[in-house]
């Protein structure tokens, strides 16, 4: 029996968009991070036999069974000179699952292994699962750290639910062996957990989001920082915050650990995420702050603001109110990719350099809180530029 003739035509359409260039988007200049006109992965890069059956016997019509709604928020790693994603894929059904996507360029070309994780079933209360972050840990596994959603059954709330950080880790992207969720004796609920790649004092140390339910962080006070013993058993008993959930401020609504952190010689270089209430609304912006290489719980330097936001009036329909990262890379040459999702729907890439991140994360002066003094602060730099530009003519 030969395929329905749909199958040929969408085939050709999906490997010329897996074939599609990625230009640098030129409408967009901030001189920290270059972003690309196209999204690295969306609901068409799923591959055609993950939604359709293609026997015509038991799919005459060639409907798709398993449709997909959107591919987004991913960990990444940088393996070989390949780079790797683990994307958030969300079915038609909103449950989300994860898959692994390859290529051989940061920016283009990404293509999903032919079948999703399936992870080891010892979870039985688990619903739902998504936002994985990739960490290649000094003891030589990769772990993925991910948000484990679980109805609450203590409440009478029909969609009341919790927000647990499963850990899993494995030497290939394809066995996964799964451990204990992470308990964390002082917070009822995490999000956004990462592990930091490097044992500090011997011990395994988590970046933690205090959170009183399910969508709120409530009196969570920001990243929080966490040690740890024993991984396949992880309890972190305090947890210290390292960057401040700040009343008027990016971070006033809630903020959350986005990439794993990559060490420099200056101190590790963080990419968070920030939620504000803006005039506009609910705003996610990304944001970055640097730890010290001996104590990457201690902040030494955090400048103000965002450094990346959604793409304001540039492209209508795109405009989001969400930003997140959960996975950045840095390769050989010290370039830094950044894996962000908008709009939770499809997952696009920026890039920069470790020195040009440095520089701003080093160099951006921090927030003042009033807006009194914003206004100082920017008036402050157009005189010494007028000076500057004076002294030139
Ligand atoms: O919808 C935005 C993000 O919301 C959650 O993250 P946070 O708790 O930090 O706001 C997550 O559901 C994330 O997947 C989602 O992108």
């Amino acid at each position: 029996m030969t395929l329905h003739p749909k199958y040929a035509e969408l085939n050709r359409k999906y490997e010329r968009l897996l074939a599609r260039k990625n230009p640098v988007d030129t409408r967009f200049y901030n001189g920290i991070v270059e972003r690309y006109v196209h999204p690295v992965l969306t609901n068409r890069h799923i591959p055609l036999f993950w939604k359709y059956d293609l026997d015509p016997r038991t799919n005459p019509y060639f409907e798709e069974r398993l449709g997909v709604n959107c591919v987004f928020n991913s960990g990444a790693v940088y393996r070989n000179g390949k780079y790797y994603l683990v994307a958030r894929v969300e079915g038609d059904d909103r449950k989300s699952f994860f898959a692994v996507a390859e290529s051989d360029k940061p920016t283009e070309g990404f293509r999903f292994w032919d079948e999703p994780v399936l992870l080891p079933d010892t979870c039985p209360e688990e619903t739902n699962v998504y936002d994985m972050r990739l960490t290649q840990h000094e003891d030589g596994w990769i772990y993925g750290v991910f948000c484990s959603e679980s109805k609450d059954t203590s409440s009478k709330d029909l969609s009341a639910a919790v927000a647990a950080a499963g850990i899993v880790r494995t030497k290939d992207l394809k066995s996964w062996e799964r451990l204990d969720n992470l308990k964390t004796l002082r917070s009822p609920q995490q999000r956004n957990v990462v592990l930091h790649p490097e044992f500090v004092d011997g011990k395994y140390a988590f970046y933690t989001r205090p959170m009183d339910d399910f969508i709120e962080t409530g009196s969570g006070g920001g990243i929080g920082f966490g040690l740890c013993d024993d991984i396949a058993h992880a309890v972190i008993d305090e947890e210290k915050i390292v960057s401040m959930r700040r009343y008027h401020t990016i971070t006033e609504s809630k903020n959350g650990a986005g990439a794993v952190p990559i060490r420099t010689d200056r101190g590790w270089l963080h990419i968070a995420h920030g939620v504000r209430n803006t005039a506009a609304g609910l705003r996610y912006v990304l944001y970055c702050f640097a730890t010290a290489l001996d104590d990457p719980s201690r902040v030494i330097a955090e400048p103000g603001g965002m450094f990346m936001g959604p793409l304001g009036g540039e492209r209508v329909g795109d405009v989001s109110n969400v930003l997140f990262t959960n996975g950045a890379v840095r390769n050989e040459l010290d370039e830094i990719y950044i894996y962000y999702a908008s709009s939770d729907t499809r997952l696009h890439v920026a890039s920069t350099t470790v020195e040009k991140l440095s520089d701003y994360i080093f160099n951006t002066p921090a927030d003042p809180l009033r807006s009194r003094d914003c206004v100082a602060q920017r008036i402050e730099l157009i005189r010494r530029n007028k000076a500057f530009l004076e002294e030139r003519s």
